[in-house]
Formats: C-alpha cells, sequence, structure tokens
C-alpha cells in the first residue's frame, strides 16, 4: 500500500536552488516549481512531466522525471574520439517501458534524510555539519551498497519501488535520443555549458588532466542543477559526480541484454566490480562521453567523485509517451 501518492510539479518558475550566483547569467538552469501540485491517478503520467514521491507528510523525495520509451544505440562507434574498446560493440538496445529518473543527481540533503531516519549509514568523509552546509551538493562517497540503502529506504518509506540504473536505461536517459559523444552534441569547446569537468578553473590550479578549451567556473562538485539540462530534462549526466548503476563490469557490451535491464552477474568475471557513468569534476572531457565507462569501482568502495542517481518503476503501461528512437 502506497504510504503517500505521488504529486506532479509543473516546469514553471524557480525552484529555488542555491545556484552559483556567477552562473545565472550564462546558462539555463533548473526551473520547476510547485505552483501547482496536485494528488494524480497513474494514468496521468506523461513523458517529461516532473513528480516527487512523500517519504513522510509534507516531506518529498527527489524530483523525478517520467522518461518515455524507446530504442537507442548503445555504446560509441570505432571512429568517436576519445573512444575505449570497453565501449563496444554497439548494441541497439529497445526499452519498451515508461520509468522514472532523478532530475538531479541525489543531494546531501536528500541522503541526509534517509540518514535522520535511521535508514542509510554514515560514510567516514561525512559529517552532520557537512550535510548543512553541503546542501544542495551531489552526495558522493557512498559504497554502492551504500548508494542501495537509500533506495532500499526510498521504497519502504514512499511504497513506491526506486532502485540504481541499469547501465543501459542510464546511457538511454543521458543520451535522450542524441548520438554524439555529449548530448548537446557538440565538441568540448561547449561542454562547460551541460558539464562540471576538469576544465580550465581546475587546470589553474591543478597540473592534471583536463579540458583546455571551455571554462565551467568549478573547481569541484557543483551544486546540482548548475548546468543546462539534456534534452530529457536531467542535470550533470555529464560530469559533477560520477555515477554508480546496478551493472556489474564485463570488458564489452556484446551480451548486455538489449531491453534495458541489468546485466545478470553471472555474466561478470568479477562481481563486485561496477561501473560508474557520466564522469566527474576531476577528469577530462573524454570520459564525460555519454558512452564512457571507465571509471568502474570495487562495489565496497568509497570515493569522492562517486554519486548516484535513482531510477522509480512506473507499474504501468503508458500509452501516451511519446517513443524516440534513433536506431
Ligand atoms: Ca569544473
Ligand atoms: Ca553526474
Amino acid at each position: 500500500m502506497k504510504m503517500q501518492a505521488a504529486c506532479l510539479v509543473l516546469l514553471v518558475g524557480s525552484c529555488g536552488l542555491n545556484q552559483s550566483p556567477d552562473r545565472l547569467s550564462r546558462v539555463q538552469h533548473a526551473s520547476v516549481s510547485e505552483v501547482e501540485i496536485h494528488q494524480r491517478l497513474p494514468d496521468d503520467y506523461r513523458a517529461g512531466d516532473v513528480f516527487t514521491d512523500s517519504f513522510s507528510p509534507g516531506e518529498n523525495g527527489p524530483q523525478m522525471v517520467v522518461i518515455p520509451p524507446g530504442t537507442f544505440l548503445m555504446g560509441s562507434p570505432e571512429t568517436e574520439e576519445g573512444r575505449y574498446p570497453d565501449e563496444g560493440p554497439q548494441q541497439q538496445i529497445t526499452i519498451d517501458y515508461s520509468f522514472a529518473v532523478g532530475r538531479f543527481e541525489v543531494t546531501w540533503e536528500e541522503y541526509w534524510n534517509c540518514v535522520d531516519a535511521d535508514g542509510c549509514p554514515v560514510s567516514y568523509a561525512m559529517q552532520r555539519d557537512d550535510a548543512a552546509s553541503q546542501g544542495l551538493m551531489p552526495m558522493s562517497g557512498l559504497s554502492w551498497h551504500e548508494a542501495h540503502s537509500y533506495t532500499d529506504w526510498l521504497s519502504r518509506s514512499t511504497g513506491e519501488t526506486y532502485r540504481l540504473l541499469s547501465e543501459a536505461e542510464w546511457e538511454y536517459v543521458a543520451r535522450a535520443g542524441t548520438t554524439g559523444r555529449f548530448s548537446n552534441d557538440k565538441g568540448e569547446a561547449e561542454l562547460c555549458d551541460i558539464a562540471n569537468g576538469s576544465d580550465i578553473t581546475r587546470l589553474s590550479e591543478f597540473n592534471t588532466q583536463g579540458n583546455p578549451d571551455c571554462d565551467d567556473g568549478f573547481f569541484g562538485a557543483a551544486p546540482v542543477g548548475s548546468f543546462a539540462p539534456n534534452p530529457f530534462g536531467l542535470y550533470d549526466v555529464h560530469g559533477n559526480v560520477t555515477e554508480w548503476i546496478q551493472d556489474c563490469y564485463v570488458d564489452n557490451l556484446r551480451n548486455i541484454p538489449t531491453d534495458g535491464s541489468a546485466r545478470p552477474v553471472e555474466q561478470c568475471a568479477f562481481d563486485n566490480i561496477i561501473p560508474t557513468k557520466g564522469g566527474s569534476f576531476a577528469i577530462a572531457a573524454e570520459w564525460l562521453r555519454s558512452a564512457s565507462r571507465l571509471q568502474r569501482r570495487g562495489a565496497n568502495q568509497r570515493n569522492a567523485l562517486t554519486g548516484f542517481r535513482v531510477a522509480r518503476d512506473i507499474d504501468f503501461a503508458s500509452t501516451d509517451a511519446a517513443a524516440i528512437s534513433d536506431g
């Protein structure tokens, strides 16, 4: 039984995110307000809707975007700049269901709601003061298992099914119908419009790998939603923190399930190694590509560059969502 019905929010106005003021004039920001919030029946969901589920009276979980079913080509062509062999061979994936995906990476504030409810552990890197000051910064420093603690708690608290995205789902929602290196279908000089990577700002402080072609204004992590969204309305799929997914790692895409489900553990040589997707603020542009899957980690590893985004099942067959297809 559902504890609280989902509420829909319209894509108008300001959501009140604490954006860095110097970015307000440069990029498009998250814009959602709860001007119209009302309980609706499941068959009112439409692709692109943004909604939240309540985990206790008056308190809402992450903003979720309804994703349409569709078909896409997963992985990268051999001709793609910066490509690695584990991004192939490309596979046609058909996702014949609607589901919902976190509009943003899970934030410190959202994770701390779970800690306060005794649903999530506190790792070595987290202190309560950090939660208060970090607020809308992406949660990081969690193991894959700890990310599951959050989705398990959110599922119990809302009566809905929250989980990590499969690798195929992640790339589907990140690409959002695009086929290029990045979801704006542009090059590295325009990457700073949509992503917090290792840019001129970071290169000016560190002699490290990075993109010398643009300045995103952030040395480290940025508040979620500081950059323009992708065509599905999702923020920070490229960069900021790299994101845990459900699948274990295999060094090619040959036998990845083509229905959007996660790769079974039995297919993996090392069943506790998980790729992360999207890259982080500390890594060069080539690792921020939609197809990149280099930053694989052990499921128990914590890393300051790794966070996560949640998915939520929608338990009905949507007939109204407009399918996209590039393949
Ligand atoms: Ca940066
Ligand atoms: Ca990210």
